[in-house]
């Protein structure tokens, strides 16, 4: 959603049912998971890095076509998605009753986590500002981190990091579509 408000791309937001072990069901998605880009005479096309991509195609791409600056940005979009992903698999693990809990698979997702928060916070300064293909996916990371795995407090750990989010936080694209 940042990407399209970005780059002034309408988007309708669908609403989606969750049908137990199909996932989130709504349109011809088999994947069953959001999000999910339904398009007029074409098929509906799933995950994330994709659909940006797609909507980046639109318009005057902002993800470079070619050469190592093409790689550093899918990079970056990769780590932020890896943020998302480990904070889901950390999520889904946790939510269960926790006599269900497995703990190495807890440390697992929780360690890959901070692992990666701790690698982006290394290189900060190269993160990029304002908007980048790859950096929008961490700022979704972070904030979907902080949302599900608040107990990672990767404000504190990493204020460097911190001080950068908070530049995009002020940025109308970032609170026209804050989700939490
Ligand atoms: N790699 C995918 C991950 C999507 C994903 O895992 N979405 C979660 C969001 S909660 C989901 O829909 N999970 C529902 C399920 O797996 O049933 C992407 O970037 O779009």
């Amino acid at each position: 959603m940042i990407l399209a408000r970005i780059k002034n791309i309408a988007l309708t937001e669908g609403d989606v049912t969750k049908d137990g072990a199909n996932g989130y069901v709504a349109g011809d998605n088999p994947v069953g998971k959001i999000p999910a880009l339904t398009r007029d005479g074409a098929p509906t096309l799933m995950d994330s890095p994709v659909i940006c991509e797609y909507l980046d195609s639109l318009s005057a791409p902002i993800l470079p076509s070619s050469g190592e600056q093409r790689w550093a940005q899918l990079r970056l979009h990769a780590l932020g998605d890896a943020i998302s992903d480990a904070t889901y698999n950390y999520r889904y693990e946790t939510v269960r009753e926790p006599a269900l809990h497995w703990p190495d698979i807890i440390a697992r997702h929780d360690q890959g986590l901070r692992n990666i928060l701790a690698a982006l916070a290394d290189e900060v300064d190269s993160l990029g500002a304002p908007w980048e293909f790859g950096n929008l996916a961490i700022i979704c990371g972070l904030d979907y981190c902080s949302y599900r795995a608040s107990h990672i407090d990767w404000r504190a750990a990493h204020p460097a990091m911190a001080k950068w989010h908070a530049g995009f936080a002020q940025t109308k694209a970032y609170k026209d579509t804050y989700a939490y």
